[in-house]
């Protein structure tokens, strides 16, 4: 069993729980923190558990006694009892109702017993039909229509950080079978979207009945759907579906040009070739009579006397033109990352200690790291207070002596209340080196208060960036509605930075986004918001966001040397 099967098992444990009126939060807490850390561990539980049993499970971060024996449960037999129990007790369709997301357990069982819906198609009928309008509010029936929405949305799509591990496993196995030449990803993995319907994979080989046979053979191959003599279709035993094409190598750069998509890009390419009476398929490309092949991608756009275009940029938002008039973007790369300004300590809600954090930073070739603990407003991560803040200073200050290569600055992700005020005082701020000023709660406001609460937090003479600045949460929170263009305006005028944060299910703010705020003067940092070491190497997905988003390393402030990021955070 993947840890990714497991992080879900304890998630539904969790809510199941919460269902149930458990009035211990803290053991809610500990299941959802444990799914967490589990999801995104570096090496897989079962391993984990084959070299030191329940013990080792026991020693993983946020996995207690309780749990690890779970988890041993779970390798050992793929069931677990207590969690058939629990559903046994818990009702369906309430648990059904909580998969939406925005309902909550007390919302799950009103649907349930006061509105009598018996599923979610049941209950989105009720809604639209306006029924119930007494035990539930326009509102908030049109949230819950919303929920439905992003879960349908997202049925069948995976984040990017869920589908990187699984294309890359079966990259690697098929560059081990003596058959094979080229192999690579494609379609949206290869252009780094957010989230991923299913996994392309393109191979040369001039023996490709022989590669698909063992494809699908492959013991992480759960179902073959389809299998011809160089195509295959199969499911992945982590449901994901994988599409493998064997190709000759002599067409491999319009084939992978072609599967690397999107489909809007290929399209307005094939459009555009029209014009200058060529045709495209993918084979190649046609003048008259005559089909030129390919074998590698820059040769194929080179034809249509176009710059390479990074696979991130191929979504048809202007990529051709730039491409046409070689002014393409030289996107950021993730070696021009030199820090890293969002991270938790064990100051909050990390788990790790600030030298942990500074080791971290320093094996990372890091010039500098920030940490940026939750202030006070939100308790449940046991937020700093001042007092607890400048206690924290003198733990930074002895670390930094022990650490003179790379610089550790002290900062906060200090909370945005609903009015726009920060939730601690400005003193303290003016003490620390940078902060973060983000949104944790009051996420439904109308869009006008929601916009002047941003832009005053923006405007706050000690706030340097604003942390995951559209609340989206991938499949379970729409992002807040918010007039965009005006933050864009405030942020370039004050000069305040907007985050993209790199957290897998954040992503935020998004690519089209950053692509828009550009334009305004907007500058970014790209953070993992880390609660624990293996966070910092999803710093990755970050750099792809700004990517998609046509950044360069002059947009993002923390690819620059300490002393600029001093001057961007010492501005006012
Ligand atoms: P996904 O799987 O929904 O995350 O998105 P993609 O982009 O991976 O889409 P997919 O798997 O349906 O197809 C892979 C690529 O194949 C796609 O990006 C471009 C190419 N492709 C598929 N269908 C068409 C089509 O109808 N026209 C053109 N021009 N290209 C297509
Ligand atoms: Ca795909
Ligand atoms: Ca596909
Ligand atoms: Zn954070």
């Amino acid at each position: 069993m993947k840890n990714i099967e497991i992080g879900k098992i304890l998630y539904q444990i969790a809510k199941i729980l919460e269902l149930g009126n458990e009035r211990d939060r803290f053991r809610i807490v500990a299941y959802e923190r444990a799914a967490q850390t589990i999801e995104n561990y570096p090496e897989e539980m079962t391993d984990v558990y084959k070299k030191g049993g329940l013990k080792a499970l026991n020693d993983v971060p946020d996995v207690g006694e309780s749990i690890a024996e779970k988890i041993e449960e779970l390798i050992k037999t793929g069931k677990l009892k207590y969690l058939e129990e629990l559903k046994k007790i818990a009702p369906v369709s309430e648990v059904e109702f909580l998969q939406i997301p925005g309902v909550g357990p007390k919302m799950a069982i009103k649907i349930a017993k006061d509105l009598k819906a018996r599923n979610i198609k049941d209950l989105e009928k009720k809604l639209k039909k306006g029924e119930g309008r007494d035990l539930i509010k326009e509102k908030t029936a049109n949230n819950i229509l919303r929920g439905i929405g992003i879960l349908e949305r997202m049925t069948g799509r995976m984040l990017i950080t869920e589908a990187l591990p699984i294309a890359e496993e079966i990259v690697s196995e098929l560059k081990k079978m003596s058959e094979v030449g080229k192999v690579d990803f494609v379609g949206s993995l290869r252009r780094m979207k957010e989230t991923i319907g299913d996994i392309d994979i393109v191979a040369t080989s001039m023996e490709s009945q022989k590669v698909i046979e063992k494809f699908t053979k492959l013991t992480a191959v759960n179902q073959v759907i389809t299998k011809g003599s160089a195509k295959s279709t199969v499911i992945h035993s982590q449901g994901a579906q994988i599409d493998l094409e064997i190709v000759p190598e002599s067409e491999y750069g319009s084939l992978l040009q072609h599967f690397t998509g999107s489909k809007e890009h290929n399209v307005a390419l094939r459009t555009y070739a029209q014009t200058i009476g060529k045709s495209l398929s993918e084979h190649g490309i046609k003048v008259g009579k005559k089909q030129h092949k390919f074998s590698n991608e820059k040769d194929f756009y080179g034809f249509l006397k176009m710059d390479l275009i990074p696979p991130e940029l191929r979504e048809n938002r202007g990529e051709i033109e730039a491409a046409l008039k070689h002014n393409l973007p030289k996107l950021v790369e993730l070696e021009d990352i030199k820090g890293d300004l969002h991270v938790h300590s064990d100051w909050s809600d990390g788990n790790m200690s600030i030298s942990e954090i500074a080791q971290m930073g320093e094996k990372l070739g890091y010039k500098y790291i920030v940490i940026s603990d939750h202030t006070v407003g939100l308790g449940i991560a046991h937020g700093l207070d001042e007092k607890r803040l400048e206690q924290r200073q003198k733990e930074i200050n002895t670390v930094q002596k022990a650490h003179p290569k790379i610089k550790i600055l002290s900062s906060v992700e200090v909370n945005i209340k609903a009015d726009g005020d920060l939730d601690i005082k400005d003193w303290m701020l003016e003490k620390l080196d940078i902060v973060t000023a983000s949104i944790h709660t009051s996420f439904f406001q109308d869009k006008a208060i929601m916009t002047k609460r941003l832009v005053k937090a923006i405007n706050h003479p000690h706030v340097d960036i604003i942390g995951h600045p559209s609340g989206r949460i991938i499949g379970q929170r729409e992002p807040y509605e918010v007039d965009w263009p005006e933050v864009f305006r405030a942020c370039a005028k004050r000069k305040t930075a907007l985050e993209i944060s790199a957290f897998p299910n954040r992503l935020d703010l998004r690519d089209s986004l950053c692509q828009e705020a550009k334009r305004y003067g907007v500058k970014f940092a790209i953070n993992t918001d880390t609660h624990q070491a293996q966070h910092f190497e999803l710093i990755r997905f970050g750099v792809a966001v700004a990517r998609r988003g046509w950044l360069e390393k002059s947009d993002i402030i923390n690819t620059q040397d300490l002393n600029l990021l001093y001057k961007w955070c010492q501005r006012s």
